[in-house]
C-alpha cells in the first residue's frame, strides 16, 4: 500500500535551525573506539541539515503508530537537527544505519526507544541518558522512524533558475583591478554561525569587508585567476564575490539545492574561470555554472550503484577538485565510493569517467606534482588515490581510523622523498603516504611514515613548501587542552617529538570551547593562522603564528570574528598550495 500523503508545505530555506557546537566527550577515543564511532566524528556529524523539515510531506504508513501532525512536523525537526547526518535525508543509511520501516517495523518501537535512549557501542548516541532528548521526544522519534521517511522536494533547473540573482552583469564589472589590496594574501574567512565570510588582508591583518552568504557557510574557493571568490552555505546558496571592485562584493547568487558543502572552478589551461561546479548532499547531484555569472547550465545526478553494486538513492557529493592535466572536474561521491572524472569540453555530450574507489569518500587534496588526487574514504579507513592524467584508481591506502586531511600536507621526507600526509578524526595517527612513482617506486601509495599526534579529532593538517613544520590541530579532541592546542613536527627530524603551541591561550578569548582549528599559511609561507573557534555568543580569535620561531606574531580579535573556521588564502587556494 502506498503512504497516504497527508500533508503537503514547501517552504525553503532552514534559517531558524541553529548550528551548535559540538558536545563534550566523555573520553579520548582510542582506535577500536574510533573503527565503531568516535565521540569525536559522532560530534562532527552531528550538525543539523540545511534541509527545510517544513519542505517534507507527511506520510502516514501501514503498521505503524498515529502520529498528529504537529507531532510529526516535530520529529521530522529533531530528525534533521540530530540525526540526517549520519543516517540520510532518506534513512537508507550513510555513515549510520538504515532506518526504513521494513528494519525499523521489525524492530518495534520499545527497541527503537532503547537504542534512542542509550545508543549503541557502533556510534550512535545516547540521545536520552544525555538528556539531549526527553522521554517524550525518544518515544516520539522511535514512533516517527516506524513511518515511511518523508521526502525532500527535489531541485532542478527551473528552481535553481528562481533563487538565481546576477547583482553585477559582467559587463557592469571592472576591467581590472579597482583596488590596491594584495589580493595574492587575502584571506576568505568562514564565520560559520553568522552566514558570513570575512576577508582578511594578510598584510595588514585588517577586516577589508564582511560579506553576508548562506546559512552555517562552508568552504570558499577561487576562481584559476584569483579574482572570483565562490563561498558555499550549508543550505546550498552560492555566492560569487568579485575581488577586482573596489570593494569586493557580490555580483552574483544561486542556491543550488537544499543542502550542500563543495564547490569548484575550471582550472584547466584555456579555461581558467569559465565554469564554476558545486554538489549537493540533497538533492543528490551536481551542477556546473558559467563560472562569471552562476548560470546553472547542466545537472548531474549522482544516484546510482555502489562499489558494492547495490542502489543508493542518495549518495551525496562531498569534495569536488578541478583538474590540471584535463579540462574535468573530479567528484567525489560519497556514499557510492565513486569518483566521477567529469569533462566539461562538451556539456551538451559530456563524458563521465566513474572511478570506483571506497565508500564514505568526504574530503582530499593534490599531491604537489597536482597530478594525483588523494582522497579520504573516511569510514573505510582508506585513501584513494586517483591518477588525473590517465583518469584511473592508482591507489587504496589502508591508513588509521577515519582519515581526515583537509586537503593533506605535502612535503619531502628526509627518507622517503615527496610525501603526502593525512591527520585522523578517530586516532591519534598521521599517515604519511609517498607520492612519487617515478623516483621512489617503491614507496609510491604507501604508508611510509606513522606518526602519532596529540590525539584523536584531528580534522586538519598542513604545512607550506618554504616550510619545514607539520601543523596538525585537534579540534574535536574530547581533551580541552588538546583541542585548544596544535601540534607541529619538524618535517626534517620526524623522529623528533612534537612541540604543542597553546594557540587558544594565546588568543586570550575568556569562556568556551574555543576549538582550534584548519592551520592556513599566507602566501609567503611564513605565517600560518589558526581560527579559535569559540561559541557563537563567545569571544572567537583568529591567532597568527610565526612559522620560523613558533612563536606567536599577532591575535586577530574583533566582534565581527563570530565563529571563524576554515581560512582559505587566496594565492594558496588559486594554486593548490598545501
Ligand atoms: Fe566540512 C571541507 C563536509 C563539518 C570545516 N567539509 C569539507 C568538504 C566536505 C565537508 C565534503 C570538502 C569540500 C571540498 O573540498 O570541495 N563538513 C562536511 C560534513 O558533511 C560535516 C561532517 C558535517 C556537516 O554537518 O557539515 C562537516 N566542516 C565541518 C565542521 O564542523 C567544520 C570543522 C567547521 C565548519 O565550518 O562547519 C568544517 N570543512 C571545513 C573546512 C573545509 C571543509 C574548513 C575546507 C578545508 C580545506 O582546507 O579545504
Amino acid at each position: 500500500m502506498t503512504p497516504l500523503v497527508r500533508h503537503i508545505s514547501r517552504a525553503c530555506l532552514l534559517s531558524t535551525l541553529v548550528v551548535s557546537m559540538a558536545t563534550p566527550f566523555a573520553a579520548d577515543p582510542t582506535p577500536a573506539d574510533a573503527a565503531k564511532g568516535s565521540p569525536a566524528e559522532k560530534a562532527y556529524q552531528g550538525a543539523p541539515s540545511a534541509v527545510e523539515p517544513g519542505a517534507l510531506k507527511q506520510v502516514i504508513s501501514p503498521g505503524a503508530p498515529p502520529l498528529t501532525e504537529a507531532e510529526f512536523d516535530k520529529a521530522k525537526q529533531i530528525f534533521f537537527e540530530r540525526c540526517a547526518g549520519c543516517h540520510g535525508v532518506l534513512r537508507k543509511g550513510a555513515t549510520g544505519k538504515p532506518l526504513t520501516p521494513d528494519i525499523t517495523q521489525t524492530r518495534g518501537l520499545e527497541t527503537l526507544k532503547t537504542f534512542i535512549t542509550y545508543g549503541s557501542p557502533l556510534g550512535m548516541p545516547n540521545w536520552g541518558t544525555s538528556g539531549q532528548l526527553s522521554p517524550e521526544d525518544v518515544e516520539l522519534m522511535a514512533k516517527y522512524l516506524l513511518h515511511e521517511p518523508p521526502t525532500p522536494p527535489e531541485f532542478g533547473l527551473k528552481d535553481m533558475k528562481a533563487t538565481w540573482k546576477v547583482i553585477v552583469p559582467p559587463d557592469k564589472r571592472p576591467t581590472k583591478k579597482m583596488n590596491k589590496f594584495n589580493l595574492d594574501n587575502f584571506f576568505s574567512v568562514t564565520l560559520r554561525d553568522a552566514g558570513e565570510i570575512a576577508l582578511i588582508d594578510g598584510d595588514t591583518k585588517e577586516i577589508v569587508k564582511i560579506v553576508k552568504t548562506g546559512y552555517a557557510v562552508h568552504i570558499s574557493r577561487l576562481s584559476a585567476s584569483g579574482r572570483y571568490l565562490y563561498v558555499i552555505g550549508r543550505d546550498a546558496k552560492i555566492n560569487l564575490i568579485d575581488l577586482w571592485m573596489e570593494s569586493p562584493d557580490n555580483v552574483a547568487e544561486i542556491k543550488i539545492g537544499l543542502e550542500a558543502r563543495s564547490v569548484e572552478t575550471s582550472k584547466f589551461k584555456g579555461w581558467e574561470d569559465k565554469y564554476a561546479v558545486a554538489g549537493t548532499y540533497w538533492p543528490p547531484q551536481f551542477v556546473i555554472m558559467n563560472g562569471d555569472t552562476l548560470e546553472p547550465l547542466k545537472i548531474t545526478s549522482t544516484r546510482g550503484t555502489t562499489v558494492e553494486q547495490e542502489y543508493h538513492p542518495e549518495p551525496r557529493v562531498a569534495a569536488i577538485v578541478a583538474s590540471h592535466e584535463k579540462p574535468e572536474f573530479i567528484v567525489n561521491v560519497k556514499e557510492a565510493g565513486k569518483i566521477m572524472m567529469v569533462n566539461y569540453e562538451d556539456l551538451s555530450n559530456m563524458k563521465i569517467t566513474t572511478i570506483e574507489a571506497a565508500l564514505f569518500l568526504h574530503d582530499g587534496g593534490w599531491d604537489k606534482t597536482l597530478r594525483y588526487f588523494l582522497t579520504a574514504a573516511n569510514k573505510s579507513n582508506k585513501i584513494a588515490v586517483v591518477d588525473s592524467k590517465e583518469g584511473k584508481l592508482a591507489a587504496l591506502v589502508d591508513v588509521g581510523a577515519i582519515p581526515h586531511p583537509g586537503r593533506g600536507a605535502n612535503f619531502d621526507d628526509p627518507d622517503h622523498g615527496p610525501v603526502w600526509a593525512t591527520s585522523d578524526l578517530g586516532d591519534e595517527g598521521i599517515a604519511v603516504i609517498g607520492t612519487d612513482p617515478e623516483k621512489h617506486a617503491d614507496k609510491a601509495w604507501k604508508v611510509v611514515r606513522n606518526l602519532k599526534g596529540q590525539g584523536g579529532g584531528s580534522l586538519f593538517i598542513k604545512t607550506h613548501p618554504k616550510s619545514t613544520n607539520l601543523y596538525v590541530d585537534t579540534a574535536l579532541n574530547p581533551d580541552e587542552a588538546i583541542s585548544q592546542s596544535v601540534a607541529v613536527f619538524d618535517i626534517k627530524n620526524l623522529d623528533k617529538p612534537y612541540e604543542v603551541l597553546p594557540i587558544a591561550e594565546w588568543a586570550d578569548v575568556g569562556e568556551g570551547p574555543k576549538r582550534v582549528v584548519q592551520p592556513e599559511y599566507n602566501k609567503n609561507g611564513d605565517e600560518v593562522w589558526f581560527s579559535v573557534w569559540n561559541n557563537k555568543d563567545k569571544k572567537s580569535a583568529i591567532v597568527i603564528v610565526d612559522d620560523k620561531t613558533r612563536k606567536l606574531k599577532q591575535v586577530i580579535k574583533d566582534e565581527r570574528l563570530v565563529t571563524p573556521t576554515g581560512k582559505f588564502n587566496i594565492y594558496n587556494t588559486v594554486h593548490d598550495v598545501y
